[in-house]
């Protein structure tokens, strides 16, 4: 790729690293970005110092009191500059996330889709920041809750989605009167350059401080700071468990508040009435997409045993069409994983399957030669196994799927999907309203996504994003996930001239 073509986003000059707003620190470490897709070289920025760290802390701090102070409304008007500004550099971000990332250019662009969505859906909230109002229990008295900004919001993410999780967060936190600070992956560090510079500009043009949004960068070490520090109220983590745990243990120390969306063991349950047209195209998409590295990849067929065979069979044909190459040529399906070490992963998942008893329907092997340079492409692999194998139990981020057989009822397809101790998105394929309703009900899919003819990927920003168990209970984007970056207060007021005591309660003086 020509990297001219990124210049309007400004990646690419020396010595970014941590920032609030359009002023650079630059005193630590470097981190080199190289493309998964050819290997090349793309640019660099310098991990952030612990002074640096407080220096950003400061500006935060100093911009909350301006930022909390200005009306809602006005809040979302920034928001929707936010908007914009991404619908003009729609095609550039992508391609910015296409080649950092290793996604294809289609999702991409989805990507950056869902950055304007949610920006779009901000800026109508600035107007819904709703309380309830209450019926007192005592004569002449006015009881209603409202919400008020939290203060400095920290955002950490993963590689998998390097700019729509930080506007996830970044979006509502911003309406919702907070200000915030982002620790992106240090695997796609120039996405959150980019994405840091559209946000600085319209600051500065609105004549607003620049700490409202700053960036910090490096490794767990800065998490750890984030996470360990009394004056961030919120800090939102996108990634593994392993991550999530640490962070909600460093948070909860100082009972603070944590926003955790982690580890996802997807599955879609294939029943007998199952159109399967659907279900192999919505399988192959959430196996195969982004290589099997989203959070809501499908990772577990679980198919009834009549119609086994015939969707193994279709699969297995499916996956001979995949065309595995660069992302940003729209001829391929599948680009390749983020780095070597993740190859690496998806190598000693595939040795695991069959030491544990799996068995391997569609090899899996590291691509080499012409156009495969960087060592990064993998094909995607379809196995036989068993749902209590420890590493089906597991989240490998690559593309690999299971295939478990059921027999009988659905409920024992609900069984299997359930008996994972993550909980994120789940499916079931089925044109039997019982079996429908049976998956959606309280005995039903026990994850924070349930869908009934969809696969388990490519959620909405109108929904409540997240999930339940290790999935870690946060929930981001749509619905009221807002109320998770605001305080919540009650307020009880008294218009008559006497005092009643709630509770009857009597206290004569
Ligand atoms: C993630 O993988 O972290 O549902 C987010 C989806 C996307 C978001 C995934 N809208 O696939």
């Amino acid at each position: 790729m020509n990297l001219k073509e990124l210049s309007s986003l400004k990646v690419l000059e020396n010595n970014l690293g941590s920032s609030t707003g359009t002023n650079w620190f630059a005193a630590g470490a470097k981190i080199n970005s190289y493309s998964p897709t050819n290997g090349q070289y793309i640019g660099s920025v310098i991990s952030t110092t612990k002074e640096e760290y407080e220096q950003v802390i400061t500006e935060a701090e100093k911009a909350k009191l301006i930022w909390r102070d200005i009306p809602a409304p006005k809040r979302g008007e920034i928001v929707r500059q936010l908007g914009e500004k991404l619908r003009q550099e729609k095609d550039t971000l992508g391609k910015l996330v296409s080649y950092e990332m290793g996604k294809s250019y289609q999702e991409g662009l989805g990507e950056v889709q869902e950055m304007i969505d949610i920006c779009d859906f901000a800026v109508g909230l600035s107007r819904q920041l709703y309380g309830n109002t209450i019926h007192s229990e005592r004569p002449g008295h006015r009881m209603y809750d409202q919400y008020h900004p939290l203060g400095l919001v920290g955002i950490i993410t993963a590689f998998n989605f390097p700019v729509a999780v930080w506007a996830w967060n970044a979006a509502l936190a911003l309406v919702c009167g907070d200000v915030i600070i982002w620790k992106p992956s240090e695997k796609t560090p120039l996405c959150a350059v980019a994405c840091q510079n559209i946000i600085a500009e319209i600051l500065k043009e609105n004549n607003l401080p620049e700490g409202i949004s700053s960036i910090v960068t490096g490794d767990a070490e800065v998490g750890k700071w984030i996470s360990e520090d009394e004056r961030i109220a919120l800090v939102s983590a996108t990634g593994s468990t392993r991550m999530g745990k640490q962070v909600a243990e460093t948070v909860a120390k100082r009972l603070g508040k944590t926003l955790l969306e982690l580890g996802g063991n997807n599955a879609i349950i294939v029943t007998p009435s199952a159109d399967l047209k659907m279900t192999i195209i919505g399988a192959v998409f959430g196996a195969v997409g982004t290589a099997g590295q989203r959070c809501t990849s499908t990772r577990r067929l679980i198919v009834h045993e009549s119609v086994y065979n015939k969707v193994k069979d279709s699969l297995i044909e499916a996956y001979k069409q995949i065309k595995i190459g660069d992302p940003l040529d729209s001829n391929n399906h599948m680009g390749p994983l983020i780095d070597k070490a993740a190859v690496q992963m998806y190598l000693d998942a595939l040795g695991k399957i069959q030491e544990q008893g799996g068995k391997i329907l569609v090899e899996g092997k590291v691509l080499e030669g012409e156009g495969y340079e960087s060592g990064c492409y993998v094909t995607p692999v379809i196995a036989e196994v068993e749902n209590h194998y420890p590493i089906v139990q597991h989240e490998t981020f690559a593309p690999i799927l299971y295939l478990i057989k059921y027999t009988g009822e659905v409920q024992n397809a609900i069984a299997l999907q359930n008996d994972v101790r993550q909980g994120l998105s789940s499916a079931i394929m089925t044109t039997n309203l019982r079996e429908a309703e049976l998956f959606l009900s309280q005995n039903g899919s026990d994850c924070g996504i349930a869908n009934v003819n969809i696969g388990t990927s490519g959620a909405e920003i109108g929904g409540a994003f997240g999930g339940e168990k290790e999935t870690g209970g946060g929930r981001e984007s749509g619905s009221d996930a807002w109320k998770a970056y605001m305080r919540r207060q009650t307020n009880t007021i008294n218009y008559t001239t006497s005092l009643p005591l709630a509770q009857g309660i009597k206290f004569n003086l």
